[in-house]
C-alpha cells in the first residue's frame, strides 16, 4: 500500500506542477483550459478527494465510540484504567511541551521573520485569562448523542469511558452487549480495509489539485518559515521520538518508523489526523502488537489532545510572526506561548487546517497582531501535511510506550515483518 500511495504522490506532484503550468499559459486553449480547470480540477479530483477524506471521518465516532467500549469493557482488571489514561494523558502533553520548546528555541536561534518589516495598529496588548475550566467542564457530554453528531471527540470519549465501564460491571447483560461491540468492532475493521483499497486515487485526487492549484512558486517567499518549521518536525519526528521509543521501551524505532510509514503518508496526504485514525489504529494494533485495551483508547485520546506536531508550528509561527513585526517576545511570553499551545490542542479535533485557528489564539493569549496569520496561511497546506504526520506518529509511538508498560504489547508481532500494518 505504501508502494501504491508514494507512487500515486509522486504522479500528483508532477502532473499537479504540469497542470499549474499550462494554466498559466496566457494563450492556452480555451476548451482545454476549460477540462483542465473546471472539469478535472474542480470537478472530477476535487469530488474524489472530498468523497475519500470524507468516506474516511465517516467512520472516526462509530470507530472510537466502539473500540473504547470494546476496549474498557475488556480491561482485565478496570482500575487500571485511571491509571492508563492518567500515564498516556501525561506522556501526550510531556511530548506536546517538548515539541514546542525546541520549535520555540529553533526559531528564536533561526529568526525567520527578521527583515521583513512590517506594521501593525495592534498595540502589544498583556495575555487575557485562558479559560481553563471551560476546556475541562466542556470535556463531560451532556448530551451524548449531540457529542456524536457534532464530532465533539472528548465527549464521545468520555462517554465511551463510562459505557465500557458499566459493561465491565453490568454481569451476563454487560457480557452479551460486550460480544455485540466486539462483532461491531469487527465490521468496521473490514470496512477500513475496503476503504484503504482507495487511497492511491484518494490520496492523488487531493494532491493533484493541490499542486496543481498553489503550485511550487506559492512557496519560496516563506521559505525560511517553512524550513524551520519542517527541521524541527524532523527533529521531533525521527530524533525525539525515536529516542524516547529506545530509552523507554528498548525497542527498535526503525521497525516503528518502517511500519508508521504508510500511516505517515496517509496523514500527509489528508492533513487530518481523524481521517487517518482508523488507518493508525489497524497498524498499532495488527502491525505493532499493541492490544486493543490500549489503542483503542490511546489513539482516539491521541488524535484529538496530542498534536505535537501541530504545537511545533504555532511556536515557530508565534516567533516569525512577532519578529515580522518587530516585536520582542519575553519568556515570560514564551511560557505563555507553551501552556496555552499546548492547552489549546486538547481541545481540537484532528481536521485539515485547525492548527491555523489554535494559532490565532495563541497569539490571541501573547498579545500578538492576529493579522500575522494572514503571512502564513498561503503555504501552511503542505507545513500541515507534515505536521498531521508527526501527530499520528506521536499518538502511536506513545501508545506503543504505554502498552510496553503494561505488559500489553506482542513482541513477536511488533518485529514481524510480516505482520499486517
Ligand atoms: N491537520 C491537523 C491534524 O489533523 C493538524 C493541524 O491542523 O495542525 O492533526
Amino acid at each position: 500500500l505504501t508502494k501504491q500511495i508514494l507512487l500515486a504522490m509522486v504522479a500528483a506532484i508532477l502532473l499537479g506542477g504540469l497542470a499549474q503550468q499550462l494554466l498559466a499559459m496566457p494563450n492556452l486553449y480555451e476548451p482545454l483550459r476549460y477540462v483542465l480547470d473546471d472539469v478535472l480540477l474542480g470537478g472530477v479530483f476535487a469530488l474524489a478527494g472530498k468523497i475519500f477524506v470524507a468516506s474516511l471521518k465517516l467512520l472516526v465516532v462509530p470507530l472510537v465510540f466502539v473500540s473504547l467500549v470494546c476496549g474498557v469493557c475488556h480491561l482485565r482488571d478496570q482500575s487500571t484504567l485511571g491509571w492508563l489514561s492518567l500515564k498516556t494523558i501525561l506522556l501526550y502533553l510531556a511530548t506536546t511541551a517538548i515539541a514546542i520548546t525546541i520549535a520555540l528555541t529553533m526559531a528564536t536561534l533561526v529568526g525567520p521573520g527578521k527583515g521583513i518589516d512590517l506594521v501593525t495598529e495592534t498595540t502589544f496588548s498583556p495575555p487575557a485569562a485562558m479559560p481553563l475550566l471551560d476546556v475541562l467542564v466542556n470535556i463531560f457530554p451532556t448530551n451524548p448523542f449531540k457529542a456524536m453528531v457534532d464530532g465533539n471527540m472528548l465527549q464521545v470519549i468520555v462517554f465511551a469511558l463510562l459505557i465500557g465501564l458499566a459493561i465491565g460491571r453490568s454481569g451476563v447483560a454487560g457480557e452479551r452487549i460486550g460480544h455485540q461491540f466486539n462483532d461491531w468492532n469487527e465490521i468496521l475493521m473490514t470496512l477500513i480495509s475496503l476503504l484503504m483499497k482507495f487511497a492511491p486515487y484518494g490520496v492523488f485526487s487531493l494532491l493533484f489539485v493541490l499542486f496543481a492549484k498553489q503550485g511550487l512558486g506559492a512557496i519560496s517567499d516563506l521559505a525560511v518559515y517553512m524550513l524551520t518549521v519542517i527541521a524541527v518536525l524532523l527533529i521531533h519526528g525521527l530524533i525525539v521520538y525515536p529516542l524516547i521509543l529506545r530509552v523507554f521501551t528498548g525497542l527498535s524505532p526503525f521497525v516503528f518508523l518502517a511500519k508508521m510509514s504508510h500511516v505517515q503518508l496517509f496523514a500527509f496526504s489528508t492533513a487530518s489526523s481523524n481521517a487517518t485514525l482508523p488507518v493508525t489504529m489497524k497498524t498499532v494494533e495488527e502491525g505493532l502488537g499493541v492490544q486493543k485495551r490500549v489503542a483503542s483508547f490511546a489513539l482516539p485520546m491521541g488524535a484529538t489532545i496530542n498534536m505535537d506536531g501541530t504545537a511545533i508550528m504555532q511556536g515557530v509561527a508565534t516567533v516569525f510572526i512577532s519578529q515580522a513585526f518587530g516585536l520582542e517576545l519575553t519568556i515570560g511570553n514564551f511560557v505563555m506561548v507553551i501552556v496555552t499551545a499546548t492547552l489549546a490542542s486538547i481541545g481540537t479535533a484532528g481536521v485539515p487546517g485547525v492548527g491555523l485557528v489554535t494559532l490565532a489564539l495563541v497569539l490571541q493569549q501573547v498579545g500578538l497582531p492576529v493579522e500575522g496569520i494572514a503571512l502564513i496561511i498561503g503555504v501552511d497546506r503542505l507545513l500541515d501535511m507534515i505536521r498531521t504526520a508527526v501527530n499520528v506518529t506521536g499518538d502511536a509511538m506513545v501508545s506503543v510506550v504505554v502498552a510496553r508498560s503494561e505488559g500489553a504489547l506482542d513482541e513477536a508481532c511488533y518485529y514481524d515483518q510480516q505482520a499486517s500494518s
